[in-house]
């Protein structure tokens, strides 16, 4: 059965009849451990529909389980065992939806609000009866967000949360430092925020999250059921930190402009000087308190471009030691392979380039000579990182850049000629650009390299890097919509590439993105409703 929902729901049959949804209409009494939840999805439907619950009738909840879709694969961020299954049943009577945890009842109705905003007209959703049995392939299904490139405020945060929470996605991982900047709080380093945390690229304003509006994105994410993983990136991309603290920066610092605001960085953190681990270790004590819910500390581990094998290696152990030892697991980027890692730790694939079909003779052409060797052998090592990451017992989040790299540009022309500047703007050229049919034309295990089953891999996370992104809107613009293609390759067990039954279902999404007024690429690909 079609149904207009991301991600395609594990099982669906349609019976006979149809259940009216209106503004009479609500959520009948639930048991106490749901009225959050019931209180969280009638907020939810007025913003994605403009429709306003206001009745105690047609919509039952109950916290009972569901056990005839598999369950997930992988790992939480949170750490925890919670199932996110769930049933939803619309007959002639009412509507029902049940699963064993508070997650999985809001999972449940988070579709039922997709199939509200795609039915509904004069006020009133006509739904056409059927039952839906449904729960996730992967436990992890995030968005790594950066936050550092471009500073995007709270507000800005707590709208993508809300992007999140609607494609039944549960981690956002915030990339909260960088060679541009810093955008954290902490106490004991006070020139983190009074130095590293003014930069961003250019000439755009800077910034950090304080504790208590970290402390407010953390709990509205869990309200949503999403869990903010923090990500403090080392011992590449820390230039900030020199800014603020020199006595931590190497002898010489270079920057190489690869442009559209992209760039490198030639000078990482020292671990052969304790004053660094001074460092690391009041950044972990600060930091980890802020994110109660996250098992997890990213230690970031990429692109320490001219540091040495050995050097990187012993970093980055003692880092994953500094996590561990605070009770924390350790996730990082996949060059954190190659140092020992733990059967624990999980390593997030991204460089899924073909070595044998590159052209380096595409290479930007004003790159300095020594790079390009340093460039090639980076890529050289990518190749052994998967291996490496398994044979070490630890498992792989997927975010590979060709289909979950979302500053990818956008191939397709948009039918708002409004949207075409920003469009030819944004993502990094050398990528090369996306379609969206592109973006859904993988499968999560079959495509990964190295990975041959689906027990290797914890989940699924896209990242959006903001070197070429500036305003919210050009934010927007680049996740939606890609966003629900992602969703749907973390969550559904069967991969659907079938463009266009899938693009049906993405066209409906627009109604509750206009209500909600978020701005998504009108590309022409799509029949938008
Ligand atoms: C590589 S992906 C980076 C980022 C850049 C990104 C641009 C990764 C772990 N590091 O620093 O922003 O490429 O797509």
């Amino acid at each position: 059965m079609n149904l207009p929902v991301i991600p395609a729901p594990a099982s669906s049959s349609a019976s006979n009849g149809s259940f009216a949804v209106g503004a009479g209409h609500g959520i009948a009494a639930p048991p106490a451990e749901l009225a959050g939840v019931a209180e969280r999805f009638a907020a939810d439907v007025a913003l994605d529909t403009g429709l306003t619950l206001t009745g105690d009738t047609g919509i039952t909840l109950a916290l009972e389980p569901v056990d005839d879709v598999p369950t997930a694969n992988g790992v939480r961020a949170d750490g925890g065992e919670v199932d996110e299954r769930h049933g939803l049943e619309i007959i002639d009577d009412g509507i029902r939806v049940w699963g064993s945890t508070p997650e999985a009842v809001h999972r449940g109705l988070t579709s039922l609000r997709q199939l509200i905003s795609a039915h509904l007209q004069d006020g009133v959703a006509v739904l056409p009866a059927g039952r839906i049995v449904d729960g996730p392939r992967f436990a992890w299904r995030g968005l790594s967000l950066d936050v550092v490139r471009t500073f995007h405020g709270p507000d800005e945060v707590r709208r993508i949360i809300d992007m999140l929470s609607l494609y039944k996605l549960n981690v956002l991982h915030l990339h909260l430092t960088d060679d541009q900047g810093w955008r954290v709080e902490v106490p004991s380093r006070p020139a983190l925020t009074d130095v590293a945390a003014k930069g961003a690229i250019d000439d755009r304003p800077g910034g950090y999250y304080s504790r208590s509006e970290l402390a407010e994105l953390v709990a509205y994410a869990a309200e949503r059921f999403v869990t903010v993983v923090p990500e403090i990136d080392m011992p590449g991309h820390t230039t900030s930190v020199f800014t603020a603290y020199p006595e931590l920066a190497p002898a010489q610092i270079r920057t190489v402009d690869l442009g559209n605001g992209a760039s490198m960085q030639l000078s990482t953190m020292q671990p052969g000087l304790d004053e660094t681990w001074a460092f690391v270790e009041d950044v972990l004590d600060a930091i980890i308190p802020q994110f109660p819910q996250s098992a997890f500390v990213h230690i970031g581990g990429d692109e320490a471009w001219g540091m040495s094998d050995e050097d990187h290696a012993a970093f980055v152990e003692r880092a994953a030691a500094l996590v561990r030892a605070r009770g924390k697991q350790v996730v990082g980027w996949q060059e954190i392979a190659r140092a020992a890692i733990d059967p624990a730790d999980v390593v997030q694939y991204w460089m899924d380039v073909d070595l044998d079909s590159m052209d380096t003779a595409s290479a930007p052409s004003d790159l300095p000579d020594d790079l390009l060797p340093i460039l090639v052998e980076g890529l050289q090592k990518a190749q052994h990182d998967v291996p490496k990451a398994l044979a070490a017992g630890a498992r792989i989040l997927a975010s590979p850049t060709t289909w979950l790299y979302f500053d990818r540009p956008h191939k397709d022309a948009t039918s708002d000629p409004a949207q075409e500047e920003a469009r030819k703007r944004l993502g990094l050229q050398f990528y090369g650009p996306a379609s969206i049919q592109d973006g859904i034309s993988w499968d999560p295990v079959e495509s990964l390299r190295g990975v041959d089953s689906v027990e290797q891999v914890i989940g699924v996370e896209a990242a959006i890097w903001c070197e070429s992104i500036v305003t919210s809107q050009d934010l927007e613009l680049m996740l939606l919509p890609r966003l629900p293609g992602a969703a749907e390759k973390g969550w559904s067990h069967e991969t659907v590439t079938d463009w266009a039954e899938y693009s049906a279902r993405l066209a409906h999404q627009s109604q509750a993105w206009r209500n909600r007024t978020w701005t998504w690429l009108k590309s022409t690909e799509v029949d938008w409703k």
